[in-house]
């Protein structure tokens, strides 16, 4: 292949801790044009690592970074083996560092090349929690004087110890600190009990519902835990407090699972962060079993996947609700807003801020101004990588936390 301009030079995987774990492609062309990918897998690092070193890296360099769709096809079907969340991931991973690049050599902001922006920015999501509900309207209130216009809502349950979205110990600071997973040897241990949970749940909604009114969207994600008739149940118990959506109601693996609970409840449904494809929201879509996808360009198979699935998903009046938690670099962050503003089905985005020091190894120009993100002006993606931090932050072992039942049996997490 003759070497040109946009002839891959260069593909580096960077693995970093700056507060947590991130793995940042950064793909280099001969006329020295750098885009980056996020390939953060969280858990999981360094499979996507070694994946991108040992069987990626080799195949691009020397190939056109302007074609995008030929290697996104080229690392889909050129393996043979399909799918899964580490390949999912590297493939989303160049995509994006791609897309980036055409950006860039184009002088545009990625939105633009992806047909200009819809809106005029992105209404965001903020996370909140609490221990009780004093400490959870406290938490709300607290995103309200952030900005923020929506709040998922999570909470203790009394009687289980350990709950998926709550501090770890009653702190002031209100923010939730599994997000980065625990490091250490091994996965912490969370506890989990079905029927206390859907007691207790509806009540809160209640209480928070008469402290704000009912303007202010709400969400909850059940992360995976229910039956579909567990799932039915808790739509139904919080339809009179019209949230926003409910995400993750059972676990993903099974799509048919929610025509159960869409049958028995009008609460909005979201599902999909562990999702990485469009065939995992097949039947999902046809059958306008959701409301909302909330898969990561990070882990969905980068822009070109992602579009994908949304413009499938438009044809339903099915729209966007893209994962946006910290594990989603801000690499990953910046590539889902540019996508969000450009398509047609934006819904909402998820916004939980990155640590002082993940945002100093990685500078953004993405902005948030009363409750929207906007992906900023900047050619590509508007992310720069900061070597000399990200250096300082060697990578540490870290796990997502384990659920187990009273009697011990694991649980979905
Ligand atoms: C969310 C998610 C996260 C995940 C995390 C796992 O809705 O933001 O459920 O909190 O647990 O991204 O890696
Ligand atoms: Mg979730």
């Amino acid at each position: 292949m003759a070497v040109n301009g946009s002839t891959i030079r260069e593909v580096e995987v960077l693995v970093a801790s700056p507060g947590r774990t991130f793995v940042t492609l950064r793909i280099t062309t001969e006329d020295g044009v750098v885009g980056l990918g996020d390939a953060t897998l969280n858990g999981r690092e360094l499979s996507v690592a070694a994946y991108l070193r040992d069987h990626v890296a080799p195949m691009l360099v020397g190939r056109d970074a302007h074609r995008i769709e030929d290697t996104w096809q080229l690392l889909y079907r050129g393996v043979y083996w399909r799918r899964g969340p580490v390949t999912m991931t590297a493939i989303s991973a160049v995509d994006v560092a791609l897309w980036d690049i055409k950006a860039r050599v184009a002088g545009l902001p990625l939105y633009q090349l992806l047909g200009g922006a819809s809106r005029g920015g992105l209404l965001a999501y903020a996370h909140a929690t609490g221990h009780d509900t004093p400490a959870l309207i406290d938490s709300v209130r607290q995103s309200l004087d952030e900005g923020f216009r929506a709040v998922r809502v999570q909470t203790a349950v009394p009687g289980l110890d350990h709950v998926y979205g709550v501090p770890a110990a009653p702190s002031s600071s209100g923010v939730y600190d599994y997000e980065p997973a625990v490091r250490g040897e091994g996965p912490t241990v969370d506890d989990w009990d079905t029927r206390a949970y859907l007691r207790y749940v509806p009540g809160v909604f209640e209480a928070v519902r008469n402290e704000f009114g009912p303007e202010l969207p709400l969400l909850h994600d059940a992360h995976h835990r229910l039956t579909p008739r567990d799932a039915a149940q808790l739509g139904k118990s919080l339809e009179p407090f019209d949230l926003f959506w409910l995400e993750d109601v059972t676990p993903a693996d099974n799509q048919e699972a929610l025509r159960l609970v869409r049958q028995h409840t009008t609460t909005p449904l979201a599902i999909g962060e562990v999702l990485t494809s469009v065939w995992d929201y097949q039947t999902l879509i046809r059958e306008q079993l959701i409301d909302f996808v909330r898969s990561s360009v990070a882990h969905a198979g980068g822009i070109t996947s992602l579009r994908r699935i949304l413009d499938y998903a438009g044809m339903y009046q099915i729209r966007s609700g893209m994962h946006g938690a910290t594990d989603i670099s801000p690499v990953g962050q910046a590539a889902a807003m540019h996508l969000a503003l450009a398509i047609h089905n934006f819904g909402i985005q998820e916004y939980m801020k990155h640590s002082a020091v993940s945002l100093e190894a990685f500078r953004t120009s993405f902005t948030f101004t009363d409750g929207y993100l906007h992906p900023g002006d900047e050619p590509g993606l508007g992310v720069e990588y900061v070597d000399e931090v990200a250096e300082r932050h060697e990578y540490v072992r870290a796990y997502l936390p384990v659920n187990r039942l009273k009697d011990g049996t694991v649980h979905d997490w």
